[in-house]
């Protein structure tokens, strides 16, 4: 045994369940299809570089294609579907995605990188959940606040990101289709595959044609969904930088538009906190999913007289984090999702040092291929320093002090983002005053990246506007019947 690690065999997760093609045309009406216009592009491993598959590069004329025959599904069929029959298809698919779990965990892990621990336990269980929870609303819109007899939008265009490229694409496409409305999503360039999968699962839940596209590509891609005329709702979630231009581009016109962005939350823990509660919702909080968490506790907050404390148990916790293969059930911390990704955390933790931080990195050995970045502390970071502004979007945790609540609320809302943050406390007073205080879409007390279906989730500030999830996720794909009581709602 190592300090502080125990040894075990490795247990790794069969691949054999994962039938990967070797290339993968676009999901348009129903079919795969060839590109018209576009080329093709390789999706690799992140943990091996090794290539998965060869996938398409949508150009504009595979975007109009795409989104004429989610229109076209909507003015024949979906549109027009009573919610009961459109709650059958959402509880098919939900199903589906259960029965086949395992291929998608294994498939989710194999091209982001993450371990398979949390796309078995966390990623797929929560996207199934997404489509049974949408599934029991799409025949009760009436009754959910927003107007007598709520229509929905039309042809909603949804790009999404590589950090939970599955539970992402529920996010979107479940409350979407509950509400009536037909889609054409992109999934991010570096995690095409587990979209690809869920267009197999539309086919065996006889889903109309037309009512799900999925085309994949890069940037442009989605730029060209975004600004397609045929497209009635954008739904974005992605870096802000691009959350920003996709408002430019849709001001002005008749598009609804809701954007989840970024995030820089803080996680605060008070000198009375069960410490090593606190201690493990520190690492869940910022070592998830190797931190490409947009709500991830990237801001450590402790106060000051447990400082000493908690930072001995927090370094004592990392080092027995389990860093490598993401298919292996005992492993803690996966790949780097791409080689860009991790050149921008590595630069970002090098402007920390020169800023004047200290770096603490737990004592793991990489693997030599993929994409790698050991689990890393920050102490020393003053609300001035870059690594305490900016998302890094990685496995790597700012730690600051402060005294008194009130100047951890101040230190917690300084940050141009709002997206979430994590209060610890055995005082329930406490926990209220905070939640009352903090700017931020979610607050959690005495946890930390805790999901549901029913439970709204979105920000303030510049982690962007709207809410997905619970019922509020609804609004964004619905048209009320009656401003009035929409208003109300
Ligand atoms: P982005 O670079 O913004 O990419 C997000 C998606 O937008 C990808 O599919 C991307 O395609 C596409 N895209 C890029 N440029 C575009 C353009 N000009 N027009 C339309 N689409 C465009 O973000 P990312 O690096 O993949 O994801 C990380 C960011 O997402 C972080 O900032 C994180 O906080 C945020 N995030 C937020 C949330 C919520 S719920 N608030 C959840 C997860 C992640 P490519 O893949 O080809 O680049």
């Amino acid at each position: 045994m190592s300090a502080g690690k125990f040894e075990y065999a490795p247990a790794p997760e069969s691949r054999s369940v994962v039938d990967l093609r070797s290339s993968y045309g676009l999901f348009v009406g129903g079919e795969f299809v060839p590109t018209a216009d576009g080329r093709m592009f390789k999706t690799v491993s992140p943990a091996t570089e090794e290539v998965l598959a060869e996938v398409t590069e949508a150009g504009t004329e595979d975007v109009d294609r795409a989104v004429r025959a989610a229109r076209t599904a909507f003015d024949s069929v979906w549109g027009p579907m009573s919610g009961r029959d459109r709650g059958k298809f959402l509880f098919r698919i939900a199903r589906l995605i259960q029965e086949r779990a395992r291929e998608l965990a294994v498939l989710e892990s194999l091209d982001n990188g993450k371990p398979i621990r949390e796309s078995r336990d966390v990623d797929i269980p929560l996207a199934a959940a997404h489509f049974f929870y949408y599934a029991g609303w799409a025949d009760k819109l009436e009754y959910a606040g927003f107007g007598a007899d709520p229509r929905p939008v039309g042809v909603a265009g949804q790009v999404i990101p590589w950090n939970f490229p599955l539970l992402m694409l529920a996010w979107k496409i479940a409350p979407a289709l509950a509400c009536g409305n037909t889609v054409v999503l992109k999934p991010a360039e570096t995690t095409p595959l587990t979209a690809l999968l869920f267009a197999e699962i539309c086919q065996q839940a006889d889903l109309p044609p037309g009512v799900v596209n999925i085309v994949t590509g890069a940037g442009a891609t989605g730029q060209a969904i975004v600004e397609h005329e045929g497209v009635d709702k954008v739904a974005f979630t992605g870096s802000t930088e691009v959350g920003k231009a996709i408002a430019r581009s849709v001001a002005g016109t008749h598009k609804l538009v809701t954007l989840e962005l970024g995030g820089k939350a803080a996680n605060v823990v008070f000198d009375d906190a069960p410490l090593d509660q606190a201690v493990e919702g520190i690492v869940n909080g910022i070592f998830f999913n190797q931190g490409h968490v947009c709500c991830a506790g990237s801001r450590l907050l402790v106060q000051e007289n447990v400082y000493d404390e908690v930072l001995d148990r927090l370094k004592r916790r990392m080092a027995t984090l389990r860093v490598g293969d993401p298919l292996d059930k005992n492993t803690d911390v996966g790949a780097i999702n791409s080689a860009e990704q991790l050149r921008r955390i590595a630069t970002l933790s090098e402007v920390g040092e020169a800023e004047g931080a200290e770096r603490w990195s737990a004592p793991c050995e990489l693997p030599d291929r993929g994409y790698w970045f050991a689990p890393t502390i920050f102490t020393g970071v003053t609300q001035a320093h870059r690594i305490a502004r900016e998302e890094i979007f990685g496995p790597v945790l700012s730690v600051l002090t402060f005294r008194t609540p009130a100047e951890a609320v101040e230190k917690a809302n300084n940050t141009p983002y709002g997206l979430s943050a994590g209060v610890w406390t055995e005082k329930g007073s406490r926990i209220l005053w905070m939640a009352d205080r903090l700017r931020a879409g979610v607050v959690w007390a005495n946890t930390f990246n805790r999901f549901d279906p029913t439970s709204p989730f979105g920000g303030y500030k510049e982690s962007g506007h709207g809410r997905e999830g619970g019922r509020h996720g609804l609004a964004a794909y619905l048209r009320a019947g009656n401003p009035k009581e929409a208003a109300r709602a």
